[in-house]
């Protein structure tokens, strides 16, 4: 690998690709590819304020969220991005219901492309940090015609590779293709994404807990003893810390910085949660675990889920390895006590 200094993203991969001698470039082109997206919806994102862009459109996309406009933006641009270079046989969107063909003019190939345009708009308004979310597969399905919904489920340890941007303070994109998780940081001055964070380790375990306090009344017993625990005790001799931007993709990457747990659970009201299988957990799970983190249910690994719907939703409590597992433990030991009742 060459040094650090003025490594660009596309030097990245293409440094990384000479240790497989096998690689085709293909993934390459796709990451590549990716970061052009990212740096157009990024400068659109930055213009948000300034354009007559906010608002609602007045529609509901299928999960039932108010869509934005930057939504469509950002969901329009991955797929005039991504649906010409011949990589994909099928895309699928958080903003769409059903699959995305390729057009029927270009070439069909071998890879799968899910995304998220853009996580946490309900935040546009207020210049809160929001993400685009992506995860790339095989396709599974026979032949070289158009990939299929079966292609788009596949269980999240298939991923060949996943990644996020956070526009942010600065405008960050952090990729993994399984062997290492690197960071890249955008230089507005020429356009680069410069690697800033190079192989990535969360920390074994952290000081911060960030989850929806609202929702305290509709937990399980465990989670709340969970809580409870962590606001009455310390983490080497300091108080823990309560951290929520409620936009998974922020609050993600400070964990994956700075370690601890961001926890999305399934409550009383929303047995299954709010965050989204496909398009949210698995590619976040997957960069965090690629980061010696861990990423579950509450009870099964993330990435091992059978999907049985494109948009389906699952509770999520990701991060360093012994938060997860200590949340674990006291859900379980909840649940134990309750059928001991
Ligand atoms: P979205 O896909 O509609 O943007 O919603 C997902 C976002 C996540 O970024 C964030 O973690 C979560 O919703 C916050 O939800 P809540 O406001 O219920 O805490
Ligand atoms: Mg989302």
């Amino acid at each position: 690998m060459a040094t650090k200094r003025f490594m660009t993203l596309p030097r990245h991969i293409l440094e990384g690709e000479k240790l497989h001698p096998g690689a085709t470039g293909e993934l390459s082109a796709i990451l590549n590819q990716l970061g052009l997206a990212a740096k157009v919806i990024s400068l659109e994102v930055n213009k948000a304020g300034l354009v007559d862009i906010l608002g609602f459109t007045g529609e509901t996309n299928y999960s039932g969220d108010q869509v934005k406009k930057l939504d469509i933006f950002a969901h329009e641009m991955l797929v005039k991005a991504m649906d010409h270079g011949g990589h994909f046989c099928v895309m699928a969107s958080e903003e769409e219901e059903d699959i995305i063909h390729l057009p029927p003019h270009h070439k069909i190939g071998k890879y799968v492309l899910l995304f998220d345009p853009l996580d946490g708009s309900s935040n546009i308004d207020a210049n809160v940090s929001i993400g685009t979310i992506f995860s790339i597969y095989r396709r599974v399905s026979e032949g070289n015609g158009p990939g299929t919904l079966e292609d788009c489920l596949q269980p999240g340890y298939k991923q060949v590779a996943a990644g996020y941007v956070v526009y942010g303070s600065s405008t960050v994109l952090v990729y993994t293709a399984g062997h290492g998780v690197f960071g890249f940081t955008l230089d507005p001055s020429f356009g680069e994404f410069l690697l800033s964070h190079d192989n990535i380790k969360i920390p074994k375990r952290g000081r911060i807990y960030s989850i929806n306090e609202g929702n305290y009344n509709s937990w399980d017993r465990g989670l709340k003893n969970y809580i409870k625990y962590l606001q009455a005790n310390k983490f080497e001799g300091k108080p823990y810390q309560a951290r929520y931007i409620g936009s998974m993709v922020a609050d993600i990457h400070r964990t994956l910085l700075y370690g601890g747990i961001f926890m999305y659970p399934g409550d009383a009201r929303n047995p299954k949660g709010k965050l989204r299988l496909m398009y949210e957990c698995n590619p976040m799970a997957f960069i965090v675990e690629s980061a010696g983190g861990r990423a579950t249910d509450g009870k099964k690994r993330i990435l091992e889920i059978q999907p049985t719907a494109l948009h389906q939703r699952t509770p999520i409590f990701i991060g360093s390895e012994e938060d997860v597992l200590l949340v674990e433990k006291f859900m379980r030991e909840a649940e134990l006590s309750n059928i001991e009742k």
